[in-house]
């Protein structure tokens, strides 16, 4: 029995953890106490990982789908010769453009693995166009609202050093978003040294539970009740002057159209007390240091840029940026090094207006590229461009893309779907082809992802230490597995077809916004590259080279590298943008039409809202028996009041109904949600062409949605959160949970 230190890499919080090895089997995993970060800190997830490597329904050899919709498993280097006899054919008959890669959450564990699938498609000159990421159905309003607003480069005020926070639409207890290391233990420390934390949320979450002030919105409207917390702070002056006139531009604009958002305005649409944002608006104004940021619960609706875009214009109005002689918030270390300078990067357009625009609802061309929002038209409206062949790695848009039975009709359509994952997950399902990928323990890895993402706008996994970890791989797959890397993969695909792959490595930025642009390393072609070579590639230029930190198994927090931010420079002219124009018509329209939620009606009572499960990720762990064990299916959450109203009890079978479909789901009581809100967690249920299961595999709550009725004009994501529903009861107790 020995033990050894890696990272728990299922989420972008990676945990240091400690994995007992027997027999060349990992058999426990907990914390790294030495960690100096952590302290010894995992979530269930974490600690269940030798349950999931094991799991029976783990998945070890390629399948083949037969002619009858069985699977029979085929050697994996043959699988992929297959795929690319396919492959070629289609794009012979279709061009390379009628071939998608969708990369999703499972490569948390391995995103080198999500830049091979970007590297393969730049190869065949179509990466813009074909490359879908999940990230485009998740947050993607952030980037956008940073593009119109600026970047300000040495980043945002610190979670650890404030004294106001306001979190609008996320949980970072359960989902670690924006806090990584003990969210919990994080934020009561913060509560206990003084922070005043500032809650919106329909529900009472994990993370209001030290709050200082909780506003429960009405879901669905939160650009109408951040725009009233605009109106309180420039009505009353309670902003920053100086910062403003110094760094920002278009006051005037902003100050005008924020005027009708009046607390009482706003306290009528969204459903909280008039005096309560007040109180938050001034709080948040008068405090010393603080932001306020937002999670999924705001860009699940259909204006989250816009509620994005007035944070960001609530920051900059109260000078909420560290500033010349402060600590940069989001230190490099695997990232290159760069001048912090207390300046913007200036506002630009994130969409070009000379390029037609694109196939699907005539959208435009953005930097966010494909849409996944998209996808399932892109594969089923022909013409030109038709996706024909799609490779899913580490994500199962069978159950994540909104409008499920559309996704799952466009998934069956398709000459190939290639799916490379660890279970025979709802997408794999449908492939042709499945190939098994090597999970957590088996790969090398490192915290490389978790410093990038803050180019992605704020309160994203970014890390606010100067820490960095490197991973070996600690336990070798099960005996006989045919196992092969996602990043292998693409790069044999490219080798099979005569392309030559270029790595794209270690950019510093995004969209028009860099510090420093990527290197391009051509990768070798006449052979195999290995996973720690790939990524010694893609940290190339890297602060810190990853040699050194190899040498640090437990991790390193590098605090010499927690450089002061330089004073603005003498010929930087750039302005952060309050007033950006289409931000503005944007508001007066949510002004107009009171804002973007349907209000309740006969028909549709309830607003189905998202949550996360701390035992799941997305539907990582589903096949896990350790975590599955407990229970397997995620729960619709209803107020004991709304229970009471509709006859259900808590572990009733009941049907969720909305305009666009149907679901069976698990009624479950929750005491801190809204009255009229259900809540439930994504990724789960049966496909639409097998029997509904809702205690064993739960209720897919995309099929509630509709990809194709109501979408952000920009990037073409649904509505996805605030959905009309009613339920039913369908049957009694099912247990309960
Ligand atoms: N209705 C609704 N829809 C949603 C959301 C919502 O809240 N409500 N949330 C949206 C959001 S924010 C996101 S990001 C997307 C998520 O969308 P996806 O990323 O498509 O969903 P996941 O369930 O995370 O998919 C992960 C897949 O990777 C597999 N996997 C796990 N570990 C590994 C591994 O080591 N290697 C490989 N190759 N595969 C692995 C899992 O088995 C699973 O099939 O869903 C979106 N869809
Ligand atoms: N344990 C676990 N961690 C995860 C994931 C997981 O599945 N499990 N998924 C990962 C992924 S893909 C992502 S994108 C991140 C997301 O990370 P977060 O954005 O922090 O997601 P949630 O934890 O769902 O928190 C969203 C909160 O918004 C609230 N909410 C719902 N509707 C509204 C609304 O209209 N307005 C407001 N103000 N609030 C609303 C919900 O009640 C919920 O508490 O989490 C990641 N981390
Ligand atoms: S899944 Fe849990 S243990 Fe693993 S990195 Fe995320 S928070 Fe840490
Ligand atoms: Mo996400």
């Amino acid at each position: 029995m020995t033990t050894a230190i890696g990272i728990c890499k299922i989420c972008p919080a990676c945990c240091p953890i400690e994995v007992t090895i027997e027999n060349n089997r990992a058999t426990k995993v907990r914390g790294d106490r030495t960690s100096q970060l952590y302290n010894g800190y995992t979530c269930p997830k974490g600690r269940t990982l030798p349950e999931g490597h094991y799991a029976p329904e783990r998945l070890l050899h390629s399948q083949r789908r037969r002619p009858d919709g069985g699977y029979e498993s085929i050697p994996t280097h043959q699988a992929v010769d297959e795929i690319v006899d396919k492959l070629q054919a289609i794009i012979a008959a279709h061009g390379p453009e009628s071939l998608a890669v969708i990369v999703g959450n499972g490569l948390a564990s391995n995103p080198p693995a999500a830049s091979m699938g970007a590297f393969f498609l730049s190869a065949l000159g179509t990466f813009d166009e074909r490359f879908f990421s999940v990230g485009t159905i998740d947050q993607p309003g952030k980037l956008i609202a940073q593009a119109l607003h600026g970047r300000w480069i040495p980043g945002p005020h610190a979670f650890r050093d404030s004294d106001v926070w306001i979190l609008v639409g996320a949980n970072p207890v359960i989902s670690k978003m924006g806090l990584e290391q003990n969210p919990a233990q994080t934020i009561k420390d913060a509560v206990k040294r003084g922070m005043k934390l500032i809650v919106v949320d329909p529900r009472a979450s994990e993370s209001a539970t030290h709050a200082f002030l909780h506003l429960q919105p009405q879901p669905g409207q939160d650009a109408t009740l951040i725009a009233s917390f605009l109106n309180v702070i420039i009505s009353e002056k309670l902003y920053d002057q100086t910062f403003v006139a110094d760094n920002a531009e278009g006051f005037d604009q902003l100050a005008r159209h924020v005027a009708p958002f009046t607390p009482e305005h706003a306290a009528d649409i969204v459903g909280v007390c008039a005096d309560d944002i007040r109180q938050a608006a001034r709080t948040f104004a008068n405090a010393e240091r603080g932001c306020i940021v937002t999670g999924t619960g705001t860009h699940f609706g259909l204006h989250g840029t816009l509620a994005e875009y007035l944070v960001l214009c609530m920051n900059t109005l109260c000078g909420r940026w560290v500033r010349e002689g402060e600590t940069n918030t989001h230190p490099h270390v695997l990232l290159p090094e760069v001048p912090v300078h207390a300046q913007p990067l200036a506002p630009y357009k994130p969409w070009d207006e000379t390029i037609p625009n694109g196939r699907i609802h005539g959208l435009p061309k953005t930097i966010l590229g494909a849409t996944a929002g998209t996808l399932a038209e892109e594969i089923l409206t022909p013409g030109k461009g038709q996706i024909r062949a799609l490779i899913c790695v580490g994500s199962n848009p069978a159950v994540s893309l909104p409008g499920q039975k559309r996704a799952a009709e466009a998934l069956d359509s398709l000459d190939l779907l290639v799916s490379l994952d660890v279970s025979m997950s709802n997408t794999a399902r449908k492939a042709h082809y499945v190939i098994p990928d090597y999970m957590v323990l088996e790969t090398p890895g490192t915290t490389h992802y978790t410093e990038y993402t803050k180019y992605y706008g704020l309160w994203t996994h970014a890390n606010e230490f100067p820490y960095a970890m490197y991973s070996p791989a600690l336990v070798p797959p099960p005996a006989n597995a045919d196992l092969l890397d996602p990043g292998q993969f693409f790069h044999r695909l490219a080798r099979k077809m005569g392309l030559n792959m270029v790595a794209y490595a270690n950019p510093a930025g995004v969209g028009q916004h860099w510090e420093k642009p990527p290197v391009a390393v051509p990768l070798p072609m006449d052979r195999d590259i290995g996973a720690d070579e790939l990524l010694d590639i893609l940290t190339t230029g890297s602060r810190v080279p990853l040699e050194e930190l190899r040498r640090h198994p437990h991790g390193k927090l590098f605090d010499e590298l927690n450089d002061l931010v330089l004073p603005r420079q003498a010929d930087c002219d750039a302005r952060m943008a309050l007033g950006e124009a289409s931000m503005m018509d944007e508001l007066d329209l949510i002004f107009a039409t009171r804002g973007d939620a349907p209000p309740p009606t006969d028909e549709f009572p309830l607003l189905l809202i998202t949550r996360r499960s701390n035992d799941f990720y997305n539907s990582t762990g589903r096949h896990n028996p350790k975590l599955g064990g407990k229970y397997s299916y995620n729960p619709a959450y209803l107020n004991p009041d709304d229970l009471a109203r509709f006859g259900i009890s808590s572990g009733d079978i009941i049907r969720v109904q909305s305009l666009h479909g149907d679901i069976q789901a698990v009624a479950a009581r929750d005491a801190r949600l809204r009255p009229g809100t259900l809540s439930m967690s994504h990724c789960f249920g049966t496909n639409p062409d097998e029997a509904d299961d809702p205690i064993n595999q739960g209720s897919c709550t995309s099929a509630l949605m509709d990809a194709n009725a109501e979408f952000d004009p920009l990037f073409g994501q649904p509505r996805m959160n605030a959905v009309p529903v009613s339920i039913t009861l369908i049957s009694g107790s099912a247990g309960g949970h």
